[in-house]
């Protein structure tokens, strides 16, 4: 099975996102990020995805809504995230 497309949703100076992205980056996933720290069509299409998402980072691994970086890091102290990350 082919690795499943990461996409994250950023604010320039967010910590939390930092965070995430640091946590996918030493897992080697490559991910596509989207900074909505101006707003714009991309901060419009996250809260298409997510409606309920007050915070950034928002993180979608494939079509699962992974929700930010708690909770990114929950899957990992879970044990679960390799698993996603590898599809
Ligand atoms: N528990 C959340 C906390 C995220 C959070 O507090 N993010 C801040 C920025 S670092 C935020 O989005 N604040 C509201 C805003 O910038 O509109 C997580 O782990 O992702």
């Amino acid at each position: 099975m082919s690795a499943p497309k990461i996409e994250i949703y950023t604010k320039f100076t967010c910590g939390f996102c930092h965070r995430a992205k640091q946590l996918l980056a030493s897992k080697g996933a490559e991910f596509t990020e989207f900074d909505i720290s101006m707003g714009g069509v991309d901060k419009a299409r996250m809260l298409e995805r997510a409606p309920s998402a007050r915070t950034v980072p928002q993180i979608f691994i494939g079509n699962l809504h992974v929700g930010g970086s708690d909770d990114l890091a929950a899957l990992e102290r879970a044990g679960k995230l390799d698993d996603l990350l590898a599809g």
